[in-house]
């Protein structure tokens, strides 16, 4: 199939599933084209089959933002066009679903579905503001077809909005060939000495993600476990962790190493993972933490409970505990057995319920639905 995708290229979640699902769809023999304002980061794999079609926006002294939403619209439009799209799909329902609909609606009689993946803050934060809230919850119910990324987010969507349409629950995913445990004894020496843990944090340190938690976990743990930690990703909070952990006197055990393009390395070295964050509709992180055998330490809030089987393949705990989820980094870290029983727990829960192959299928049948219903 021919197949749109938009999602914001930047680092967080829904872009990472955008363009990683983008990658996906090209190796399966898709043609690819990604409509955003720059290619996102993840976004390399089968080139011939993977487009870029960059939104332009022409900037003029009376706009005091620049109008987004409409150039994306225009560059959709043109785009289904000049390549004879069979589907957009649109990850972020503010503001991609409202630029789809404007899209579709431009080209009638010509039809040309768009489906809409929602990812979290786009219901739970920004689509609940009365700013929004209107047309986010038209443009949802406009979709041809729209899926969430947990069943908590499902629900969440039906209470905030009070949406009638069908909203099928397709969870992130994780590529189980490329997340996986990486001995690699020379790349873990450069953080940690022989006898020292590793705790790593991978997101875009925003407030949700409660960076500072994260240090102080930390702090926690090394009162009674050798460790370092590895925080990856930037964001507006990262500066409030560099200082705390410079407070802290932690300098020498902290590696800061902002965003990076191939996570699985550093989370193939690791021990644990920390997200401690306020809310998280799935948390790609752990996902790919699991994959990689670094048992997760999470808290019991959004879709983690769907991902993370307390005390099997992971830790819960409530959002702030920042003792009880020390308490559990200690345990998992001094006992080596625990320690291995979890990291295969978490890989298989991985391999069953989340790797590509099972997920991507998923998207496919959609598309091929949505895009039979309106031949
Ligand atoms: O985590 C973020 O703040 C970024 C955000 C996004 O939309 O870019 O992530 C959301 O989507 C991810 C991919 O579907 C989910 O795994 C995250 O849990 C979700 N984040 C939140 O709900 C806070």
């Amino acid at each position: 199939m021919k197949i749109g995708i938009t999602c914001y290229p930047t680092y967080g979640g829904s872009g990472v599933v955008g363009a990683e699902l983008g990658v996906e769809l090209a190796e399966r023999g898709h043609e690819v084209h990604f409509i955003a304002s720059a290619l996102p980061f993840r976004a390399k794999g089968n080139q011939s089959l993977i487009y870029f079609h960059e939104v332009e926006m022409m900037s003029y002294p009376l706009f005091e933002h620049l109008p987004y939403a409409l150039a994306l619209s225009t560059k959709m439009a043109e785009v289904v066009q000049a390549y004879d799209l069979d589907v957009l799909h649109v990850h972020y329902a503010i503001p991609h679903s409202v630029s789809a609909f404007l899209a579709r609606s431009m080209l009638l009689p010509r039809k040309i579905p768009f489906i809409t993946t929602l990812h979290g803050t786009d219901i739970t934060l920004v689509g609940m503001d009365r700013s929004y809230w209107g047309i986010t919850k038209f443009a949802i119910e406009q979709s041809d077809g729209i899926t969430a990324i947990s069943n908590q987010l499902k629900q969440k969507t039906l209470e905030v909005f009070g949406i009638e349409k069908n909203i099928e629950v397709i969870y992130n995913f994780v590529n189980c060939n490329k997340y996986r445990r990486n001995a690699n004894p020379e790349y873990r020496k450069l953080f940690a000495a022989e006898g020292e843990k590793i705790l790593v944090h991978l997101s875009n340190f925003r407030p949700v993600k409660r960076t500072s938690d994260v240090v102080e976990i930390f702090s926690l743990v090394r009162e009674k476990v050798p460790c370092r930690l590895i925080l990856i990703g930037d964001g507006p909070d990262r500066s409030a962790a560099e200082l705390l952990i410079h407070k802290k006197g932690l300098q020498q055990h902290a590696f800061f190493l902002g965003k990076q393009e191939n996570v699985e390395d550093t989370l193939g070295i690791s021990d644990v993972l920390l997200l401690p964050s306020e809310l998280e509709s799935f948390g790609l992180a752990a996902l790919e933490a699991m994959a990689c055998e670094a048992p997760p330490i999470a808290s019991r809030v959004g879709g983690l409970p769907e991902l993370v089987t307390h005390g099997v393949d992971g830790f819960l705990a409530e959002v702030g505990d920042v003792k009880a989820m020390a308490d559990y980094a200690v345990r998992l870290l001094l006992d080596n057995e625990l320690r291995q029983q979890m990291s295969k727990a978490g890989r298989q829960t991985a391999e069953t319920r989340f790797c590509s192959t099972l997920i991507i299928p998923q998207y496919e049948k959609l598309y091929r639905r949505v895009a039979e219903r309106d031949a």
